[in-house]
């Protein structure tokens, strides 16, 4: 089996806060990560959302023509992500010539199979801007949920899926002019209804999907699905290859899940040097690849119902989804992250405040899984004091020293291990069994909780042990303890690897592992003798500052939180 993996294609339209990268890059970096130390095939793909109207509108508001903007924000956005520690295989970008090609050929064999239509249908023309207003260029309130600020596109509030027309009070999103019209318009649409029983059927046979997944997928279905405009009025996009059609270009949700396969297809030629065959091994191969989506749950209903159709209408054997994970939001403490509010932390202004592992871990113990979750200063501070600081930080920091100073930094020898080392070991191996099953589920609270537990294990075990008194009584007694606590520290870095992948690095190398050392699957068994006597280390700096509360009140006053 190998493993493909894509997280939800970020916008292009400026830089992505925490929520964003909770529910869907940082879990799928995870368990890439994870699998990869497992000794598994991964494939990680992703991809800037460059078409639509965020990118236009952004684009406008930046001064900036749309292409060049785009180049701009994809730079920027990589390099975020990879300061994040975010393990793309490949981070591609919609605007990319593969990304045109496909799309097209979606679009080709869509309407050979007859699932293309031509509508003349109403859109929301701008008589001031004299333009048509497509998705989001129009905002107004929601017709379900009467949300103030709904956009054309969908409901941010209540997430449904909306048409520009649908919103009462519009207006436009460029100028704000209230001084529209409805004008005709000629577009094509996917026949979503003729395709609703292959879609059920797929659906149905998921049985290992989530609750959240399901439900969202079998609620669009019971309510029917009618044909979707796939066409719009812009001039930034994928070209529509029909007649009549040379000022429109492609609906971004039509292309957008397109560009999981064509940045697969950018990733083979530019790392392998081969333009078909590898990234079709990836997308051809429906059974020896287990391809997992991992986005947020506005994201659900594109991918449960709108992208199967696609591929199902298109009769080529793509692979599609085994697993999809959904998250709920993320909130800034009782609302929403607002982008235009300034309200809540983003990815660029985290990265000032601290290093990557100090958010990667906070986050994922708190992701948004079951329910939606809040991020709150006060429990962010708590996570990184009590368990990375705490719990994980002072033990390799005291252990680490406290063996440098009295065993000359190498690993001592030391007696034979006894029943408190049977029973360390033991529950070290509960601990990683949890871990693995966990993670092997997506279940990524559970997951961190096991991570912290493991560390709480290693502490209960140095409490009881106490080698710095020992040492005292019984020299190669309090050697054991240190030989084992040192052992666990390599085990520690291993398991915790996927969530905090730069603290591991510095493990790893502080206790000069070879390349095989440093990974191991986790249900291996416990071995605290991978690293025996003899062996040299060195002390790294302590791993986590704690944050104390006056720095908390700041960083509440700077971001806003809980007004
Ligand atoms: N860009 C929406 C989002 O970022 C959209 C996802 C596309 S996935 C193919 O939430
Ligand atoms: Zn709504």
């Amino acid at each position: 089996m190998r493993y493909l993996i894509t997280s939800a294609l970020p916008y292009i339209n400026g830089i992505k806060h925490l929520g964003n990268l909770v529910g869907s890059m940082l879990p799928a970096d995870v368990y890439a990560r994870f699998l990869r130390q497992e000794g598994e095939t991964v494939l990680y793909i992703c991809a800037t959302d460059e078409h639509g109207t965020p990118a236009e509108l952004a684009a406008a508001e930046a001064g900036l023509e749309v292409a060049d903007y785009c180049e701009r924000q994809h730079k920027l956005q990589a390099d975020i992500y990879s300061r994040f520690g975010l393990s793309f295989d490949h981070f591609g970008r919609t605007s990319s010539k593969y990304h045109h090609e496909l799309t097209q050929h979606f679009y080709q064999r869509l309407d050979e199979n007859g699932f293309i239509e031509e509508r003349e249908i109403s859109q929301m023309y701008s008589i001031d801007e004299q333009r048509f207003l497509p998705d989001r260029y129009v905002v107004g309130a929601c017709p379900k949920c009467g949300y103030e600020s709904a956009r054309g596109d969908q409901c941010e509030n209540c997430t449904s899926v909306l048409n520009p027309t649908d919103l009462l009070n519009p207006r436009s999103a460029i100028s704000g002019s209230t001084n529209l019209e409805i004008r005709q318009s000629r577009h094509l649409f996917l026949k979503l209804d003729a395709l609703s029983d292959q879609v059920r059927a797929w659906v149905e046979q998921q049985d290992e999907w989530p609750a959240l997944t399901k439900s969202i997928a079998m609620k669009w279905l019971n309510e029917g699905l009618q044909s979707r405009g796939i066409t719009r009025d812009l001039i930034w996009g994928v070209p529509v290859p029909r007649p009549g059609f040379e000022h429109k270009v492609f609906y971004v949700w039509f292309d957008a899940p397109i560009g999981y396969l064509s940045a697969t297809r950018a990733w083979a030629v530019e790392t392998a040097g081969v333009e078909d065959q590898d990234w079709k091994d990836w997308w051809y191969a429906p059974e020896a690849v287990r391809y997992t989506q991992f986005m947020a749950k506005d994201n659900l209903p594109f991918h449960t119902i709108m992208w199967p159709a696609t591929i199902l209408g298109a009769r080529d054997p793509w692979k599609m989804a085994n697993y999809i994970k959904g998250f709920n939001w993320l909130n800034y403490y009782g609302g929403k992250f607002s982008t235009s509010a300034k309200r809540g932390v983003f990815l660029d202004q985290a990265l000032q405040i601290l290093p990557a592992d100090y958010w990667r871990y906070a986050l994922m113990a708190s992701a948004p899984e079951s329910s939606d979750s809040a991020f709150t200063w006060e429990q962010f501070q708590t996570k990184v004091n009590k368990e990375l600081a705490d719990n994980l930080g002072n033990f390799v920091n005291r252990i680490l020293k406290f063996a440098a100073s009295r065993f000359d930094a190498t690993v001592p020898p030391g007696g034979t291990p006894g029943e408190a080392e049977d029973r360390l070991q033991e529950s070290c191996q509960a601990s990683l069994n949890t871990l693995h099953m966990t993670l092997h589920n997506l279940e990524f609270r559970k997951a961190t909780e096991a991570l912290c537990g493991l560390w709480t294990i290693g502490n209960q075990y140095i409490d009881e042990r106490a080698p710095w008194a020992l040492f005292k009584q019984n020299r190669e007694e309090a050697a054991l303890v240190i030989r084992t606590c040192i052992n666990l520290i390599r085990i520690y870095a291993i398991a915790a690897s996927p969530f905090i992948p730069f603290t591991s690095q510095i493990l790893f190398d502080a206790l000069n592992l070879s390349e095989l050392e440093r990974t191991s699957c986790l249900k291996a068994t416990v071995d605290f003798t991978v690293l025996s006597s003899g062996r040299p280390f060195k002390v790294p700096p302590p791993l986590f500052q704690k944050l104390d509360d006056a720095y908390i009140a700041e960083l509440k006053a700077q971001f806003g939180g809980g007004e």
